[in-house]
């Protein structure tokens, strides 16, 4: 089948097969596929591209997993490992700047911080700043919260909910195929324990995003099950709001590739496709930190409309060698929206409308 022949169903409002969509992945013709991820972004978004104030916080660094693409984690003792206090997290929950709408708090899985740590650390940061949304926790950690707990995923999300957890972010999906999980993840749950836990949470009322870590080991045919996986759950659920493509970093991580960093033409192919594929999420989320701010710019020509938030502190990705910035000023980043032609919209994490910039058409 042929590129045009997609197109038309994607022109058509009819949902594109894996075969279709591994096809498209086999294309280089990088503007046909622009156009066509576009006429799906705007029929969804029209001209608007989001971005959110929000400031991001690590707890910990120390994993019992340690993943073979993790540059971040740590064992407990090593040098660099840290682990902040309740009382360092509203510490830096305090210097956020006025405005902000999110907090965005992921770790490692720590191997002695008791589940109440986190019910506390919840806690505290919805008493002192009742407004702002609390997106938290990798479907990984609540997995490993419900181990240290003893407690049902149900209820393990639930008394989190109830201490303020607001939605969860979408980290830890990474690839979901078994063999490519095994090679680069072996100690972290299974693609199909991912995939229950983020049912669970949807059943329960807790919104949530999805990723995929590319760019390592896997072949195109994992990229497309992966999303096949997420295109079915989120038939069932409807609970996802965003699918965030995570570009892999190599420095520091004990991946060996014969290259080293994703290309540009692979990441916009990618973000590309995920829009054309997944035609019942609502949103294409180029995160700038690991895109760079230039590529998540021109993304928004390729299906993409959101790129994420001013986020002040990132360690992830910038323990892997990212060479972004940690942080963009609401100026800078509506700054790059405008420039690519687009309606800057800052949201909340629920893709409330906090305020409508001007449209500037270049
Ligand atoms: O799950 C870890 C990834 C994720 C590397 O939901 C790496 O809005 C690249 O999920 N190279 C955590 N990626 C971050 C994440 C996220 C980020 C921003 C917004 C949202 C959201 C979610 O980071 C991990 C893993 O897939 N990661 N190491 C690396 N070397
Ligand atoms: Fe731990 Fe998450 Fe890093 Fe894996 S990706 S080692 S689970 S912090």
């Amino acid at each position: 089948m042929s590129i045009n022949k997609i197109a038309n169903k994607v022109y058509t409002d009819e949902r594109i097969t894996t075969d279709e969509a591994l096809e498209l992945f086999n294309s280089n013709d990088i503007i046909q596929l622009g156009r066509i991820a576009s006429f799906a972004a705007e029929k969804k978004n029209g001209k608007s591209a989001y971005f959110i104030h929000n400031r991001h916080i690590n707890p910990t660094n120390i994993c019992v997993n340690r993943c073979k693409f993790c540059a971040f984690s740590k064992d407990k003792g090593e040098d660099g490992s840290y682990q902040l206090s309740v009382e360092d997290i509203l510490a830096k929950a305090r210097s956020s700047e006025k405005g902000v709408t999110e907090f965005h708090i992921v770790g490692g899985l720590h191997p002695d911080l008791p589940f109440e740590f986190y019910l506390d650390m919840l806690m505290a940061l919805k008493r002192e700043f009742p407004a702002i949304h609390v997106q938290a926790f990798t479907a990984v950690e609540i997995d490993y919260f419900s181990r240290i707990s003893n407690l049902p995923i149900k209820e393990t999300l639930w008394r989190l909910k109830q201490a303020g957890l607001g939605s969860m972010p979408g980290g830890g999906a990474e690839i979901f195929n078994a063999n490519v999980r095994n090679a680069i993840c072996e100690e972290k749950i299974t693609g199909k324990r991912w995939l229950e836990v983020m049912e669970i949470a949807h059943s329960i009322g807790l919104r949530s995003n999805a990723t995929m870590l590319y760019g390592h080991i896997e072949v195109y045919k994992d990229r497309v099950e992966h999303m096949n996986s997420l295109r079915e759950l989120q038939d069932r659920t409807g609970g996802f709001q965003a699918f965030i493509p995570l570009p892999f970093h190599p420095k520091n991580t004990k991946i060996d590739r014969p290259f080293k960093e994703t290309t540009g033409l692979d990441d916009l192919k990618t973000l590309a496709i995920s829009r054309i594929f997944l035609d019942n999420f609502a949103h294409i989320k180029a995160f700038w930190i690991m895109l760079g701010e230039k590529m998540a710019q021109v993304s928004l020509n390729f299906g993409v409309d959101d790129i994420d938030g001013t986020v002040v502190e990132e360690k992830i990705t910038h323990s892997a060698g990212a060479a972004t910035a940690e942080e963009m000023t609401k100026d800078e980043i509506i700054n790059l929206i405008k420039k690519a032609d687009k309606i800057p919209i800052e949201r909340d994490t629920l893709y409330n409308i906090v305020k409508e910039y001007e449209y500037a058409s270049v």
